[in-house]
C-alpha cells in the first residue's frame, strides 16, 4: 500500500525543504508535490519534521559484560518508539571462537526474528591472540564493517595492548574496516582503582575519581598517534571529555581520518548524580565515567561543528535491583553502563535543538546520516532519499512531557534520565514503511528487524 506524508518538513544532514514523500513496497518511491493521486493513505505532517529514520552507532544487547547479561532484543522495539529505525550492536567474541563465528553466533542467538528495528553489526576483540590480524581480513565477506578493540580493562579479556592495536590498524587499514577504540588509559585506571580500594573508597563516586578525564585524554592522544602511523582511519567510541575533541579535531586538521562519537549521558547528565543516597548512584555508572558541565557543553559544541561526528546510545540494558546492586560495598563491581536506546534522539532534540545549541541538521547527521555513512550503511539507511529504505520519523516539536520510566520500553527498573523535561517526540515511526509506533507507544510487530550488511569503508565512503 503506497503511503503520502504530505505538508511536512524534511530534514536533511545539509539543510531543509518542504515536500511530500511518498512510500511504497518497503521504500522512498518519490519526493515532490501534487502526488496525492499516488497514494492509497495520506498521512498529513503540518508543522512537523520528517527526519530519517535514527541509526544508533552503539548498542550492547544480549551482553556478557561484567558478570551479567544486558537485557536482549525483546527490548529492542524500545529504539523503534524513540525513532531510532536501525540500531549496530556489537558483538561478544566467546573465547575460542574466531570474530566471523562470534557474529554468526550473536545473530542467531540474539537477533534473528528477535530484532524489532533492523540491525547491523560491529565486531569486538575478546580474545586477543595472533589470530586476531587474519580474522579481521575476513570482515567484509560477512558484512562487518567496523571491529572495536579495548585499551581500558586490564587484565579482562577485552585488553589490548598498543602493540595489538597498532597491528590490528594496519589490518582494518588493508581489509577496509573501521577500527574502533574504548579509549581510557588501562594502566592509569588500574592504579587509580587500587589507591581508591586500599582507602576504603567503594561507594559509586569512587568510579568517576579512578576514571578522571585524563585516563580518556592521554589515551585519546595515544591513539591517535598510532593511527597517524599506521595510517589508519579510527573512531574513538563514547567520548567524554573536552579536551579528547580537541585533539580528535586537531590530529583530523593534521590529515588523520580520525572520527568520534558521542551519548546522551555526555550532555545532560553530570559526575554528582553517583553521589546519590541509598546507592542509587550507581545507576550512573559508566565508563567512561559522567563529567562536569563544561564537558557537556564542549561535547554540543563538538556535535555542531562536526568536531564529533557520531551520537550514539551506548545502550546497555541493565537491571538497577540484581545487576547493578552487584557491587554494593564494592563500585569495581557494578556492571557498567546503562539504557538509553529510546530517548537518544530525544535527549539530543532537547538539550541541544530546543536550547540552540545545535542545528536540526546536524541533530540528523550525527543520529542518523554520519552512522549510516561509516558503517557502509548509507544510502539504504540514515536519510529521506528515493530509493532509500522507507525508514521515517514524523517528529512533532512542539510537545513538552518528561523522561519517565513509566513511558520506557528499555525493559529494566529505571531510566537515568527520570525527571527530566523532554520537548519534542517522535509522533509516527515508519520502519521500511510500516507504522511502528505513535506518540510514545509502540504500535507494530516485535521481532522483524533485518540485518543490513555494511559495505566496507572503501567502498561507502563518501567523505566528512
Ligand atoms: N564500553 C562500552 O562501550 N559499553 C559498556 C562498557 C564499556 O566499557
Ligand atoms: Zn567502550
Ligand atoms: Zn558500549
Amino acid at each position: 500500500m503506497a503511503t503520502l506524508i504530505k505538508n511536512g518538513t524534511i530534514v536533511t544532514s545539509e539543510g531543509e525543504y518542504s515536500a511530500d514523500v511518498l512510500m511504497d513496497k518497503e521504500k522512498i518511491v518519490t519526493i515532490g508535490r501534487n502526488l496525492d493521486h499516488l497514494a492509497e493513505e495520506i498521512v498529513d505532517a503540518a508543522g512537523k519534521y520528517l527526519l530519517p529514520g535514527g541509526v544508533d552507532n552503539h548498542t550492547h544487547f544480549g551482553m556478557p559484560f561484567g558478570g551479567t547479561t544486558t537485557k536482549g532484543c525483546d527490548t529492542s522495539h524500545a529504539a523503534v518508539v524513540g525513532g531510532t529505525t536501525t540500531i549496530v550492536d556489537f558483538v561478544p567474541q566467546p573465547k575460542g571462537l574466531g570474530l566471523a563465528d562470534a557474529v554468526k553466533l550473536h545473530e542467531e542467538k540474539n537477533f534473528n526474528g528477535q530484532c524489532t528495528p533492523d540491525y547491523a553489526f560491529h565486531s569486538m576483540v575478546m580474545d586477543v591472540n595472533d589470530a586476531l590480524y587474519g580474522e579481521i581480513l575476513k570482515l567484509p565477506a560477512i558484512g562487518i564493517s567496523s571491529i572495536k578493540l579495548f585499551m581500558a580493562y586490564k587484565s579482562s579479556v577485552f585488553y589490548c595492548n598498543d602493540g595489538v592495536v597498532f597491528q590490528a590498524m594496519q589490518k582494518a587499514r588493508e581489509a577496509g574496516v573501521t577500527l574502533m577504540v574504548h579509549a581510557e588509559s588501562a594502566d592509569l585506571t588500574d592504579v587509580l582503582q587500587k589507591q581508591c580500594v586500599a582507602k576504603g573508597q567503594l561507594e559509586p563516586r569512587y568510579h568517576a575519581v579512578s576514571r578522571p578525564p585524563v585516563v580518556e585524554v592521554e589515551c585519546v592522544q595515544r591513539v591517535l598517534t598510532l593511527a597517524g602511523v599506521a595510517e589508519a582511519p579510527v573512531f574513538i567510541a563514547h567520548v567524554s571529555a573536552g579536551e579528547s575533541v580537541r585533539i580528535l579535531r586537531d590530529a583530523a586538521a593534521a590529515g588523520v581520518r580520525a572520527y568520534g562519537e558521542t551519548c546522551p549521558q555526555y550532555i545532560c547528565l553530570g559526575v554528582d548524580n553517583l553521589s546519590r543516597p541509598n546507592f542509587e548512584g550507581a545507576k550512573y555508572v559508566c565508563s567512561p565515567a559522567l563529567r562536569t558541565p563544561d564537558h557537556h557543553e564542549a561535547l554540543l559544541e563538538a556535535l555542531q561543528r562536526g568536531w564529533l561526528q557520531v551520537f550514539a546510545s551506548d545502550h546497555s540494558g541493565l537491571m538497577f535491583k540484581g545487576q547493578k546492586d552487584m557491587g554494593r560495598g564494592d563500585c569495581t563491581k557494578i556492571p557498567n553502563g546503562g539504557p538509553g536506546v529510546q530517548h537518544r534522539v530525544n535527549l539530543l532534540w532537547t538539550y541541544g535543538v530546543a536550547e540552540g545549541k545545535l542545528s536540526r541538521s546536524r541533530l540528523v547527521d550525527v543520529c542518523a546520516t554520519a552512522p549510516a555513512k561509516l558503517n557502509g550503511l548509507y544510502p539504504q539507511k540514515g536519510a529521506i532519499l528515493v530509493g532509500a529504505d522507507a525508514d521515517i520519523v514524523v517528529f512533532d516539536p512542539e510537545y513538552k512531557g518528561t523522561f519517565t520510566l513509566a513511558e520506557t520500553y528499555e525493559g529494566v527498573d529505571f531510566t537515568p534520565y527520570e525527571g527530566m523535561k523532554q520537548i519534542g517526540r517522535a509522533e509516527k515511526v515508519y520502519v521500511r514503511g510500516r507504522l511502528m509506533a505513535e506518540k510514545g507507544k509502540f504500535v507494530g510487530e516485535k521481532g522483524e528487524g533485518r540485518f543490513v550488511p555494511g559495505k566496507p569503508y572503501a567502498a561507502a565512503y563518501t567523505g566528512f
